[in-house]
């Protein structure tokens, strides 16, 4: 089974992470398989939108645990430079709206790429946790940029020291989010996809450049910079010691 499904509907794309057994967990074949996909829907005059979602009940828990637990010897700068930075980059320079449906738990690595998405449309169950605290890690994937300039730096250092969870009402009410639905969460997403479709694209292609040099031009340094500061945080042993505590947990020592 494919880890990233694709389909079209009305002039969108719509990609949506497929590992719900691991509740959605990027793996490296995931990442490439995103990465491929914003290329391809880039390149394609027919899609005027892209929805990034998850299947079954969690958008995405971030970073599948599971390859960090067995990498050893993985660098994690390395790590982040081959994946999530050139992924957050792409969907920042993507001339084409990129809407985050949110569909369930979202976390980690998996917040950031939700960050740098245009959009946020939310069903009213699901949740952001910043997650990397809980595994003793450092943000990453431009969550110490994007979640300090939707929330302020107070809230966005609390809810990464504690590792609360935000519910979507909240996160609405925070700007994080910019719609939240119940039973009208697929309606809200497909509408909005509909009418950014329509464009007018050259124009949304240039707007969305200048918000780009206006709110983030420093986006590219600090995704650097995090890379840097993680690779130090995994070298900690508390780090190991948490990646295990968490697979014990679930008894799979
Ligand atoms: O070098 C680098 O790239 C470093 C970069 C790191 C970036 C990061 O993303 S670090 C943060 C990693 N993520 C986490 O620490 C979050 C861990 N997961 C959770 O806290 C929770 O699962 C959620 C808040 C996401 C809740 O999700 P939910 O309730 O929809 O699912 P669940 O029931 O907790 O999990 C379902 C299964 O997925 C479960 O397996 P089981 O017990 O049913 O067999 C669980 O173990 C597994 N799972 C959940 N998260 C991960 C995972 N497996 C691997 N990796 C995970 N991150």
């Amino acid at each position: 089974m494919s880890t990233l499904l694709s389909s079209t509907q009305h002039g969108s794309v719509i990609l949506t992470l497929n590992r719900p057994e691991r509740a959605n967990a990027f793996n490296f074949e995931m990442t490439q398989a995103l990465q491929q996909a914003l290329v391809d829907a880039e390149n394609n005059p027919q899609v005027g939108c892209v929805i990034i979602t998850g299947s079954g009940k969690t958008f995405s828990a971030g970073q599948d645990l599971t390859e960090m637990k067995q990498g050893e010897e993985i660098s994690y700068n390395e790590h982040l430079n081959k994946t999530y930075n050139p992924l957050i980059l792409q969907i920042r320079n993507m001339g084409k709206p990129v809407i985050a449906a949110i569909n369930g738990a979202c976390a980690g690595a998996a917040f950031g790429i939700a960050l740098a998405c245009d959009l946020r449309i939310a069903k009213s169950t699901s949740y952001f946790v910043v997650g990397f605290s809980g595994i003793a890690l450092a943000p990453d994937s431009g969550v110490s940029l994007f979640l300090s300039k939707y929330i302020g730096l107070g809230r966005a250092q609390e809810y990464f020291y504690t590792n609360k969870p935000i519910p979507a009402q909240l996160a609405f009410d925070w700007g994080i989010v910019n719609r939240v639905g119940g039973f009208n969460y697929q309606r809200l997403v497909t509408q909005m996809a509909e009418e950014l479709a329509r464009g007018p694209r050259e124009a949304f292609a240039l707007g969305k450049k200048a918000f780009n040099k206006a709110y983030l031009p420093n986006l590219e340094e600090i995704l650097m910079y995090e890379g840097i500061l993680q690779e130090e945080a995994s070298k900690v042993e508390e780090h190991r010691r948490r990646v295990d505590a968490f697979f014990s947990r679930r008894g799979k020592s």
